[in-house]
């Protein structure tokens, strides 16, 4: 079908997308002045100055500028913007209703600060066969959409180390971020000891627990074996040599349901002023309305971006009704970022399940549901999110959730996600009753309520699961159609990277005809078990068989398989796949029959270098092609090497956000006057004043070694200007050029080659003022 009026290849059948628009917004920083204004109004003329998905015309374009905006503009240029999202998204309701093109809206970069969830209803969505999209202005402006606060005023008076704040009355948070880089909660290393669990909570012998401050915000953790736990207390007592902490209720209640239960301690608790003692660590004092954090090293709190998330869950939402969904919504190059999780320090608790979907009696009963999600959408088709960037988020990233269709994530990287990266579908279940009773239909489900024709295309997925390590997937899609998962990239993972199904038998649902192909995984089951890289539950043979082919499947770190049909898995058929490096496990494990037949269930012509398989008859794979470790045969080497990213996506392996000069350490007489013109990122940018002026950046090249740092600067004057640039020690000349206008931002790379971990890089004044500097970021190191 033609889903996206041409905006997508119709190559699905062949299982690949061709790539439309370049990744221009991650990583190919060019150092030309294309991300003018000049240039975007031309584009908006219809130029190919800006890649634009749709071929439409435009009927009208808006602007949203969170630094230099109003909400009392008209948001019709540049100058006039608004400046939120909120009035932006009212705006275009009241000038939808009968469109004659697209409706686009700029969002230019700097933090898009949400007070609250941002709904996109019915009357929000593309009307006559159009699109209404919000989109980053230009390729090197980077919005982002923040359920955060700024956190500022920090004091260390006492001299110890961990730097105190004040936030406003009743703020709660559990994901605080520091110049992009999300912060742990207080901990401890390891496990209370002796402890004895109870219908009420635990005993143990471990004594500091009784004389920690504010008790009811406690967190314990049990990282279990493909579950995650998470319960606060609601009293601890000390009496002699046992401490009694009581757990709250009905999560407590909650915590088991199914295998992999609770038994013994938990792997750490957290949440206390106390247990800060590693850099890095932080602590929200909800008595005292104060933050407490211990800096990383290169972070200067009179300086630092410091972001309390404070918006819970789903702070983007695309909401309809069954009978007015939300229709052709476009969110491009934008990056979600800054919402938390709430639920562990509530009553209910994280009672994690399979899939780290969440036990609770929200939902009328002790129902297990899908994790919640940043960004939700539920009745709705043809939404579409590309160039995104989901990061540093307290639950899921993405949820394509009840009644959403035709819909699409394509070219976004996931990064430092709570829970799972992308979700597809819903379901909702009993534990009580048994594994597979469906609480809501799971056979002939309403129409407006399925969830179908989803495409997850050329996503990067790395690090997620930040609150559920062991339990959480890059990809879970469960009671869903025609879902096509392809070229997507997933690397370091505590469980299971791909996982679809969501039922312990082999009874057909409506479930199937999913597509699972020419994606590469790498570094999966890192704390978890019993997953694989590619697992699959329950009968998939809604609107014909599933497949999974042509991926590339490598780096095991916990059993079962690198291919894994659990219960009831049917309607499944494995082929021209290639698993290796197991490290011992099998690169097939069935455990079909467990649940069922294992009807439609074939394995043919895959590959891999280990022949250790666990099988249950009748199943039986076909042509399976064993080679020796490091010695693919080229049928096997041309399928992994096709497999993943399509070359325009390739970027996103690399893809790092930039650090704001106004967020690094500053001195010299150096200062950050808010810039004259517009298009800056964050929120300002350094000027260097007079001889000496500098600004240091420490940033994070991972593992190191060569790539660029690409300056983002201005230059309104037509005499260029040279000032210092020292990495590491090492001092280079960097020359600012006149950029042609204080809008005017470019961007140059400078090649260099950068140490592991923390580097730092100072601009110092020589002599003369320097260019405006906006920010910095490294280009082509791995993440
Ligand atoms: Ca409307
Ligand atoms: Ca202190
Ligand atoms: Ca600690
Ligand atoms: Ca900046």
């Amino acid at each position: 079908m033609s889903r996206w009026r041409g905006l997508l290849a119709a190559g699905a059948a062949a299982g690949l997308l061709v790539a439309i628009v370049a990744a221009a917004q991650f990583g190919s920083a060019t150092g030309d002045a294309t991300t003018t204004g000049t240039v975007l109004i031309a584009s908006d003329a219809g130029s190919t100055g800006e890649q634009t998905l749709s071929a439409t015309a435009v009927a009208a374009t808006y602007y949203v500028d969170p630094n230099k905006g109003s909400d009392a503009n008209d948001g019709l240029s540049v100058t006039t913007a608004l400046r939120t999202l909120q009035k932006a998204r009212q705006v275009v309701d009241l000038n939808n209703g009968a469109m004659s093109g697209d409706i686009v809206v700029y969002l230019r970069g700097g933090r898009h600060q949400l007070a609250a969830p941002l709904v996109f209803g019915a009357g929000d969505g593309g009307t006559n066969g159009y699109n209404v999209v919000y989109r980053a202005y230009g390729t090197t402006e980077r919005p982002v959409v923040s359920g955060g606060i700024a956190v500022g005023g920090w004091s260390d008076s006492d001299g110890d180390g961990v730097w105190e704040a004040g936030v406003p009355a009743g703020t709660v948070s559990r994901n605080f971020i520091v110049n992009g880089v999300p912060a742990t909660i207080a901990r401890t290393a390891g496990a209370p000891t002796g402890v004895v669990i109870t219908s009420t909570g635990f005993t143990t012998t471990s004594t500091q627990l009784g004389g920690l401050a504010n008790p009811a915000n406690i967190e314990f953790v049990w990282q279990l074996a493909w579950k995650t736990k998470i319960f606060s207390a609601s009293s601890i007592a000390t009496s002699g040599t046992t401490t009694t902490v009581t757990m709250k209720q009905p999560g407590w209640g909650l915590r088991d349901g199914g295998s992999d239960t609770i038994a013994g301690a938990p792997s750490w608790y957290q949440n206390a002023k106390a247990l800060i003692d590693v850099a890095g660590e932080w602590y929200l004092d909800r008595a005292a309305n104060k933050l407490f954090y211990k800096p990383r090293t290169g972070e200067d709190m009179a300086r630092a971006e410091a972001i309390l998330a404070v918006v819970d869950n789903a702070m983007v939402q695309v909401t309809g009704t069954p009978g007015a969904p939300v229709n052709n919504l476009r969110f491009e190059g934008l990056s979600f970022q800054h919402s938390t999780y709430d639920r562990p320090q509530t009553d209910q608790g994280h009672a994690g399940q399979q899939s780290n979907a969440t036990r609770s009696t929200l939902l009328g009963s002790d129902h297990t549901a899908p994790s919640d999600a940043a960004v939700r959408t539920r009745y709705a088709n043809n939404i579409v999110f590309e160039n995104g960037d989901f990061r540093n988020l307290g639950a899921s990233g993405l949820w394509f959730d009840r009644g959403t269709k035709n819909s699409a994530v394509i070219g976004s990287s996931f990064t430092n996600i709570g829970s799972n990266g992308i979700q597809v579908g819903e379901f909702l279940r009993s534990v009580t009753a048994g594994n597979n009773p469906c609480v809501i239909p799971c056979v002939d489900i309403p129409t407006a309520d399925e969830v179908s024709a989803i495409t997850v295309a050329n996503n990067s997925i790395t690090r997620i699961g930040t609150e559920a390590r062991s339990a959480a997937q890059g990809i879970h899609a469960a009671h869903t159609k025609g879902v096509i998962i392809t070229r997507n990239d997933l690397n370091d993972l505590g469980y299971s990277a791909i996982a679809t199904g969501y039922r312990w038998d082999d009874v057909a649902i409506d479930s199937g005809s999913f597509q699972v192909t020419y994606n590469r995984v790498r570094n999966f089951m890192k704390s978890g078990r019993d997953g694989g890289g590619i697992y699959n539950l329950g009968n998939q043979s809604a609107g014909g068989s599933s497949v999974v082919s042509n991926n590339y499947v490598a780096g095991m770190f916990g059993n079962y398989g690198g291919l894994y049909a659990d219960q009831g898995s049917s309607y499944v058929a494995f082929s021209n796949n290639v698993v290796e490096n197991m490290g011992g496990r099998a690169w097939f494990h069935d455990n079909a029959g467990a649940g069922g037949a294992q009807a439609g269930l074939t394995a043919s012509s895959n590959y891999t270098d280990t022949s250790k398989a666990n099988l249950q008859a009748p199943f039986a794979p076909t042509g399976t092609v064993v080679y020796a470790p490091g010695s693919p045969p080229p049928a096997a080497l041309a399928i992994k090497n096709a497999a993943g990213l399509e070359s325009a996506y390739q970027a996103l392996l690399s893809y790092r956000p930039a650090y704001q000069a106004e967020f690094a350490t500053i001195g010299g007489g150096a200062a950050l006057p808010t810039p004259s013109g517009h298009g800056y990122n964050g929120t300002g940018a350094l000027d260097f004043n007079a001889s000496g002026g500098y600004v240091e950046f420490a940033v994070d090249a991972g593992a190191g070694g060569s790539g660029s740092i690409a300056v983002r600067y201005m230059l309104s004057v037509t005499t260029s200007r040279t000032v210092n640039l020292t990495i590491n020690g090492v001092t280079q000349p960097f020359t600012f050029n006149n950029t042609g206008g204080t809008s005017n931002w470019v961007v140059v790379q400078v090649p260099v080659t950068l140490n592991a971990g923390i580097n730092t890089v100072r601009f110092t004044s020589t002599g003369q003022d320097g260019g405006a500097l906006d920010q910095v970021q490294l280009i082509g190191f791995p993440v």
